[in-house]
């Protein structure tokens, strides 16, 4: 096997997981029936967990949503401390545990440009087979 096609099986696999891990999962459904009237773009793990797969715990959102509910109080509160109102950041369809995350700032489904992406390379490595 010459060098480039080691490369390009290298580079194919590494596209694939790389899809895979991109791929977005919905929260669970017993925790977005208090969210259903918000955008689809926030209703993911990353809403109230650090990970986008659901693990390595809860954010500052997650944390007041488990001790508050979603209420007045939920919504009233700034979790993330970026200025914003968490019933503002759900409104906007940002993410209310990320303070990097913030209306006017993010435009979400970045994941979904990258998969995309990496669709398009894998498409132009196959056809140089
Ligand atoms: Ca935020």
């Amino acid at each position: 096997m010459s060098v480039w096609k080691r490369w390009r099986n290298i580079t194919a696999v590494i596209l694939l997981v790389s899809l895979l891990l991109l791929t977005p999962v919905d929260a669970r459904p017993e925790y977005m029936k208090d969210f259903k009237e918000y955008s689809d773009s926030i209703k993911k793990c990353t809403l109230c967990h650090v990970q986008s797969s659901g693990y390595g715990g809860v954010n500052s959102f997650g944390a007041d949503y488990a001790k508050l509910g979603k209420g007045e109080k939920l919504l009233s509160k700034d979790s993330d401390g970026d200025g914003y109102t968490n019933q503002q950041e759900l409104s906007s369809g940002t993410f209310p545990g990320d303070p990097d995350s913030k209306p006017g700032k993010e435009a979400p489904g970045m994941e979904v440009l990258a998969a995309l992406f990496a669709i398009y390379l894998a498409m132009l490595i196959v056809r140089k087979v």
